[in-house]
Order: C-alpha cells, then sequence, then structure tokens
C-alpha cells in the first residue's frame, strides 16, 4: 500500500493492511468507474474510495487520508471500528450471530434491559434500520389508539412536522415535503397531517379525538440541523398529555450523544412516550434500531403482530449493548458538550467569512455557507481535496457530525480546513 500523500499528520496506519487480493488492487478511479453500469445510481457520492479507517480517520484507496465529519450520518458517534465495540463484535461472531426470534438468545435481554434504564422507558422493540423503528413505531401507535385510546378502527391520525426526515419507505416518504424523496412513488399510505415545525400552535390545531400520536426529531437533522425553540419540546410534551395522545421522537440521528446528552430530548429533560433509536446503537459495525416505550404502548402488540428476521439478533445485541456501556460512562456525552464549544467557536469565528449562518448543538452543525461561494456539493468538494469529508444537505448547507471521540486538535484542524475552503 503506497504512503499517505496528504500532509495530515503523521499516526499509525489506520485499519490494517488488506489481504493481498488475487488480482491486482483496482485505483480509486477504476473502482468508481466500475460501478457505474452494476451500481443504482441512488446516490452521487463524492469521488473518493474509502479502504481503511480507524477512530476520526479514514484513508483512501491510495492511501490518502481524511478526517470523517459525517460519520455515516451520525451512525459513527463512537468512530470507525471503536475497540471496545469491535472486540464485542468479534466475541459474538465467534459463539452466536442469528436465531431469529423464534428461539430466545443469550444477548437479547441484556440489550433490552440496557436500553430501557439508558432511556428511562420500560420496553424495547427491537428492530435493524431507522426506517423499521420508525416504521414499527407508526404500527405501535396506531394499534394503541384503538386498543388503548379508543379510536375507531382504520381513523387513526399520526402529526408529523413539515421538513422531516424518517426514512425512505413508502408510508415514510409519504408524509415527507421533499419532492426528490417522494416524486412517483405514490400511491401513500392515508392517516398523516403535516404540520410546521416548532410551531405549537399549528400542532394544537391538528390534534384531535383521532391522533394516535405527534412524530418530531428533536432536532431535524436533514432539514439543515433545524433547532426548535427553547420550550418547543416541552409544549409538544404537554400538549400531547392533554390531548392523550403520544408523543415519538425520533432519535435516530439526534439521540445516542450526538447533541452533548444521552438524548436530544433531555436538553429540556422531556420524556416522550416513545423513542426511536437507531444509526449509532450499532456503533458503526451493524445496523441497530429500536422502539422504546412505556410498557402501555408496547404491550398492545402481541405474538404474531410485528417482527423481523434480524430484529434482536444475538450479534447486533452484544454490538448494541457494548454501545450502551460506552454511553453509561456519559464520557462521549461530556465530549460532544464541550467539544461543541470548540466548534461552535470556531463556526462564529467563521460567520461572515464564507459562513452566512449556523445552528449547531453538541458535536452536530448545520452550516449555511455563502450561495456566491458555490453549492454544498462543491464546498464538499473543496473539503475533500482539504482532506475533509462533509456531506451537504439541502442548497449551500453542509452538516458537521464528527465522531464523538474527535479531539480538540482534529477539530481545529477541521475547520482550519474548512475556512481554507471557503477562502
Ligand atoms: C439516506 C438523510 C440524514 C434519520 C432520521 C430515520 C432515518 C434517518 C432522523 C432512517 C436516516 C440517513 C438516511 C440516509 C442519509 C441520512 C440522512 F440525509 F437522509 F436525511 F442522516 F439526515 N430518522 N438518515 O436521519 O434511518 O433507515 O437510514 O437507517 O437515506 O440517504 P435508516
Amino acid at each position: 500500500m503506497t504512503a499517505p500523500t496528504r500532509t495530515a499528520p503523521a499516526a499509525a496506519r489506520v485499519g490494517s493492511p488488506a489481504a493481498a487480493p488475487d488480482a491486482a488492487p483496482r485505483s480509486s478511479a477504476e473502482l468508481i468507474r466500475a460501478e457505474g453500469p452494476v451500481l443504482a445510481h441512488n446516490y452521487h457520492p463524492l469521488p473518493v474510495v474509502v479502504a481503511r479507517a480507524e477512530g476520526v480517520w479514514v484513508e483512501d484507496v491510495e492511501g490518502r487520508r481524511y478526517l470523517d465529519m459525517l460519520a455515516g450520518y451520525s451512525a459513527l458517534n463512537f468512530g470507525h471500528r471503536h475497540p471496545a465495540l469491535i472486540e464485542a463484535a468479534h466475541r459474538q461472531l465467534d459463539q452466536l450471530t442469528l436465531t431469529s426470534r423464534a428461539f430466545h438468545n443469550d444477548r437479547l435481554a441484556g440489550f433490552a434491559e440496557g436500553l430501557a434504564e439508558l432511556t428511562g422507558l420500560d420496553m424495547v422493540l427491537p428492530m435493524n434500520t431507522g426506517a423499521e423503528a420508525v416504521e414499527s413505531g407508526i404500527k405501535v401507535a396506531r394499534k394503541w389508539a384503538y386498543d388503548v385510546k379508543g379510536v375507531p378502527d382504520g381513523q387513526a391520525t399520526i402529526v408529523v412536522a413539515a421538513d422531516n426526515f424518517h426514512g425512505r419507505t413508502t408510508t415514510i416518504i409519504g408524509f415527507s415535503n421533499d419532492e426528490t424523496a417522494r416524486a412517483g412513488f405514490g400511491p401513500f399510505t392515508p392517516g398523516f397531517r403535516v404540520v410546521p415545525y416548532n410551531d405549537l400552535a399549528a400542532l394544537e390545531a391538528a390534534v384531535d379525538e383521532t391522533t394516535a400520536a405527534v412524530l418530531i426529531e428533536p432536532i431535524q437533522g436533514e432539514a439543515g440541523v433545524n433547532i426548535p425553540d427553547d420550550g418547543y419540546l416541552t409544549g409538544v410534551r404537554e400538549l400531547t398529555r392533554r390531548a392523550g395522545c403520544l408523543f415519538i421522537a425520533d432519535e435516530i440521528q439526534s439521540g445516542l450523544g450526538r447533541t452533548g446528552s444521552t438524548l436530544a430530548v433531555d436538553h429540556e429533560s422531556v420524556l416522550p412516550d416513545v423513542l426511536l433509536l437507531g444509526k449509532a446503537l450499532g456503533g458503526g459495525i451493524v445496523p441497530v434500531s429500536a422502539v422504546v416505550a412505556r410498557r402501555e404502548v408496547l404491550s398492545v402488540i402481541g405474538p404474531g403482530q410485528h417482527g423481523s428476521t434480524f430484529g434482536g439478533n444475538p450479534l447486533s445485541a452484544a454490538v448494541g449493548s457494548a454501545v450502551i456501556d460506552l454511553l453509561a460512562t456519559g464520557e462521549f456525552q461530556r465530549r460532544a458538550a464541550e467539544l461543541g464549544e470548540v466548534l461552535r467557536t470556531g463556526l462564529t469565528a467563521l460567520t461572515g467569512k464564507g459562513v452566512t449562518g449556523f445552528r449547531a448543538r453538541g458535536l452536530w452543525a448545520g452550516v449555511d455557507i455563502d450561495p456566491a461561494l458555490g453549492t454544498g456539493r462543491e464546498i464538499s468538494e473543496r473539503l475533500l481535496r482539504e482532506g475533509i469529508l462533509v456531506k451537504d444537505t439541502h442548497g449551500s448547507t453542509i452538516r458537521l457530525a464528527p465522531p464523538l471521540t474527535i479531539t480538540a486538535e482534529e477539530l481545529e484542524s477541521a475547520l482550519a480546513g474548512l475556512e481554507r475552503a471557503l477562502g
């Protein structure tokens, strides 16, 4: 493998050298070309082919190193290949990987107990992807509305926020207002009402006796790290309690340390009836998601009424338990809060120098770039050349969400790279 050509600080080679392949290894350019005819074009990736990674550093096929400021859209909160998580995965791989839920396995009780304790809720429905958790949460809320609240069968409604992002399934995109995500995929699932985010009066007007739940992101990720006014989450909690419907918080991206606390709702000391978790719950190793809820809510699901081949599998439960152990220390939440101040200070210094505005909480920021300097994509490509990986969201906004293991020096280096890319 060639020596790193980037001027990034010298460090041990990330990851282990790839096993010598049979044929000569293909270059980044050859691999990108090879994808064209055989891989669906549902993404427009930046022109970088990652081959190894460790911590906050990734390395491409040619050995160039980059600071990962996207962290798998917040699925890599603990960095690439965190030793404790890799060790838990290796140990479980050598013991048992899948049973299906037709039988018990020796890892699932511990995972569910740990998740209930971490969140302060009672019961867990283990799934795999975030969208599966969202879909499962929708089904559970509807069944709770019929069985517990007494909504007439088939008439349950769920209120969601405009500019939401909850996944890519047909039901979920049906209540999205992102035309790119929904055009051409109808017809859609009925029973959803869309209200402006961060608007309690509009929410109050949309909730009625048919409402099963209000489903919102405590901070809207894809919308560009859209942080609601202080008091909004408290208002949603009080409004849903008064109206006798469920408050479902989608913490799939905002949760598990990202915002400087275990959950983004902790910022207002609000406990929803249902939490949706995913991404970092699997440590960036395996897809792990979950619906975590009050017992009254998840008790409406009986045998045969919901399921998943891989949901609650022992490998996911083992990695998920190791993630919970990392979060139980509070270290990652503290790091996100403390380093979040470094991020905020750095972005404030860049405001007026190419940055027109930003929203930040913990180690998560949506940064608006002066459109005169380029689109979000163009800025992302300039940052790539500076050795920094980011992803634009919409227009000229880029999202910064590094692993919570990043050091202050590495964060300062990323901010310096952003300044150069805007220069
Ligand atoms: C893509 C966005 C982020 C999520 C929230 C549920 C899900 C997601 C709050 C579904 C997933 C991912 C999906 C991925 C890119 C990324 C994304 F840009 F799409 F919107 F992070 F902001 N709830 N977000 O953020 O989880 O099924 O993907 O495991 O679809 O391009 P999933």
